[in-house]
C-alpha cells in the first residue's frame, strides 16, 4: 500500500510537472496518467518534411532513427500534417503515452515547436510525463531586436542567442546593422563602409549627461556577407527570420564617415563616439538615394525575409532646413515641410523594396511624412504610433519602450549594471498586450506581434546582452505565443524555473528572478 501510495504521488507530480512544464503556455494541456521512458533503444521515426525538428531532436538527445519513419514502440515520432485543426502551420499536437511519443505539427515549423515542447517535458531521468498537448501561436511575428551596431556581437554569440529565442518559440531576429557608431554589414559595391565605418575609436564612459570622458579604447567589428548567410541559414533551420535594418536616412554617420557625399555639410567626420539623437543625417539627393538602394539589393540577396527593415527613427531637420540642396530638393518635388521629404524618401526606399517583392519596415516616425499602407509600421514610442498606422490600414509590430525596452533597467537595486535608464521588470513585459484596447477588432487584426528591443549601448558584451534578455524575452514570448485568457504570472514565474536550468547548463548568463 506505501509503495502504490509514493508511486501514485510520484505518478501526480510528474502530471503536474507536464501542466507547468512548457513555456510559452500553451493552448491546451491534458495530463494523464504514466511516463514514457526515454532509453538507449528509443528510436527516432521522422518525416523528411520535418528536418528541423529531427535534429532539434537528434542533437539533443542523441536518439538513434529508426529503419521507418512509421510509428513503432519506444519510439518518438514526427510528422507534418497539413490537414491538423489547429489555425497556422506553426501549431502541432503533442501526444506523451508509456509506448511512444508522437509530434504531428501542421507544417515543418508545427513540428519543430512540438520538439521544443518535448525537451522542456523530459526531466533529469529521461522520463516525459503522459500528456496530451495542442499548441499554436497567438502572433506571427514573435521578434527580438540585436544591436550589433553600438556594440559588435561576435557570430557565435549571435547564434547562441538564436537557440535561446527559439526554445522560446520566438520566430524574427531584428539585426540593427547600422548606425552613427557602426557599420557592421560589409557591402561589396561600397567596401569602405565596413573598412572605416566598422571602427570608432573610443566609446562615451557612462551616460552623456554626466559627462565622463570616453574611454579610450577601439571598438570594432563586423559580419562578412559570408557570415550573414550562415546567420540566416542558422536561424531558418529554427524557424527563426533574420530582419535585417539598414537605417535612413538618420542615424548615418558611421556612413558619412566615408562618404561625406551622402551628407549636408560637406565636413570630415568620424565614426560617432558618443550615444543619443544625432542631426547628421543622409541629403535626399538622387545619388544618395541610389547609394542607398545599392546597398538595399545587396541586404535582399543575403536575406530571403520578405520584410526589410530601413529605420527613419529619429532625424533631427536642422541640415535639411539650412541645406540649399535640400531645401531646392522640396521645391523641385512640391514638398511643404521637412517632415514631407523624410516620407519622400522613405516613399522611395518603399517603391525599391515593393518592386523586388518585399516589404519595407519603418520606425514609427515613418507615418509622419505619410506612407503608403504597403509599409508595416514598428510602434516603439508608445502603442501610438501602432494605433495611428493600424487605423489607417498598415501592418504593425508593437515595440513599444514602454515594455519592450529590455535596454532599461529590469530591477531598482544599486548592484543592478549601468543600463540606458528606464524601468521594465519582468512582470510589467508579462502584462503587455500587443493589442491595445482601442483598437476594433477589425484594426486589431493589423497587429502583427510584438518584439523585444536589446539596444546595446550599455551592453558592451554578449554576457550583458544576456543578462538583459534573460528572463524578459522569455516573458514576451509568452505573451506573443500564449492566448491572453491563458496568462498567469504565479505560474510563469513557476515555469521560468525550467529555463533557468536550461540557462545554467548552457551558460547564459540570465539574472535569477528572486522567490516571490
Ligand atoms: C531610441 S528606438 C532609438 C535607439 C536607441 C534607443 C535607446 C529607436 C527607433 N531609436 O536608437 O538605441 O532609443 O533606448
Amino acid at each position: 500500500m506505501r509503495t502504490f501510495c509514493i508511486l501514485m504521488i510520484a505518478a501526480m507530480c510528474v502530471a503536474a510537472a507536464a501542466e507547468t512544464a512548457v513555456t510559452p503556455r500553451p493552448v491546451a494541456v491534458t495530463s494523464r496518467q504514466g511516463v514514457f521512458q526515454m532509453d538507449s533503444s528509443t528510436v527516432l521515426a521522422a518525416d523528411p518534411r520535418a528536418p528541423q525538428a529531427s535534429r532539434l531532436l537528434s542533437h539533443q538527445l542523441a536518439l538513434k532513427s529508426a529503419d521507418s519513419i512509421k510509428a513503432c514502440g519506444n519510439c518518438v515520432h514526427i510528422t507534418v500534417v497539413p490537414g491538423l485543426a489547429v489555425p497556422s502551420d506553426e501549431g502541432y499536437i503533442l501526444e506523451v503515452t508509456p509506448n511512444s511519443v508522437e509530434i504531428r505539427g501542421k507544417g515543418p515549423a508545427g513540428a519543430y515547436y512540438g520538439a521544443q515542447s518535448l525537451l522542456q517535458l523530459l526531466n533529469s531521468a529521461k522520463q516525459v510525463p503522459c500528456v496530451r498537448i495542442e499548441d499554436y501561436p497567438r502572433f506571427q511575428w514573435r521578434g527580438m531586436l540585436l544591436d550589433p551596431a553600438r556594440h559588435f556581437i561576435p557570430k557565435q554569440a549571435v547564434l547562441k542567442l538564436i537557440d535561446e529565442f527559439a526554445a522560446q518559440k520566438m520566430n524574427v531576429l531584428h539585426l540593427h546593422l547600422t548606425d552613427d557608431q557602426g557599420w557592421r554589414v560589409e557591402i561589396r559595391k561600397y567596401p569602405r563602409l565596413t573598412e572605416v565605418g566598422s571602427m570608432r575609436k573610443e566609446t562615451r564612459a557612462g551616460h552623456e549627461r554626466e559627462a565622463k570622458g570616453f574611454d579610450g579604447k577601439p571598438h570594432g567589428g563586423f559580419y562578412s556577407q559570408a557570415d550573414i548567410r550562415e546567420i540566416v541559414a542558422y536561424a531558418a533551420d529554427r524557424f527563426v527570420s533574420i530582419l535585417p535594418e539598414i537605417e535612413m536616412p538618420g542615424h548615418a554617420q558611421a556612413a558619412l564617415a566615408e562618404y561625406p557625399e551622402l551628407g549636408n555639410t560637406g565636413e570630415k567626420l568620424e565614426v560617432f563616439t558618443r550615444w543619443g539623437v544625432n542631426k547628421n543625417v543622409f541629403n535626399v539627393n538622387e545619388s544618395t538615394i541610389l547609394f542607398l538602394q545599392n546597398v538595399l539589393d545587396e541586404v535582399l540577396m543575403l536575406s530571403p525575409n520578405k520584410f526589410i527593415h530601413v529605420g527613419g527613427d529619429e532625424v533631427p531637420f536642422d541640415q535639411w532646413k539650412a541645406s540649399p540642396a535640400a531645401q531646392a530638393r522640396m521645391k523641385e518635388l512640391g514638398l511643404k515641410s521637412e517632415a514631407e521629404l523624410h516620407g519622400y524618401f522613405i516613399r522611395r526606399m518603399d517603391q525599391f523594396l515593393t518592386k523586388r517583392g518585399r516589404r519595407l519596415v519603418g520606425w514609427d516616425e515613418i507615418l509622419e511624412g505619410g506612407v503608403d499602407r504597403s509599409a508595416t509600421v514598428m510602434s516603439w514610442r508608445g502603442n501610438k504610433g501602432g494605433i495611428a498606422a493600424a487605423r489607417l490600414g498598415h501592418d504593425v509590430v508593437m515595440a513599444p519602450n514602454s515594455h519592450t525596452y529590455f535596454d532599461y533597467y529590469q530591477a531598482k537595486s544599486p548592484s543592478e549594471p549601468l543600463a540606458i535608464g528606464g524601468f521594465v521588470p519582468l512582470e510589467k513585459v508579462y502584462e503587455f498586450d500587443p493589442v491595445p484596447p482601442e483598437l476594433t477588432a477589425e484594426e486589431g487584426r493589423r497587429i502583427l506581434g510584438t518584439q523585444g528591443q536589446l539596444w546595446s549601448e550599455y551592453m558592451p558584451t554578449p554576457e550583458r546582452v544576456e543578462y538583459m534578455a534573460f528572463p524578459r524575452s522569455t516573458a514576451l514570448a509568452e505573451v506573443a505565443w500564449t492566448p491572453k485568457a491563458r496568462a498567469d504570472y504565479a505560474d510563469f514565474l513557476r515555469r521560468l524555473r525550467g529555463f533557468e536550468q536550461r540557462w545554467k547548463s548552457r551558460g547564459v548568463n540570465f539574472r535569477p528572478t528572486p522567490a516571490q
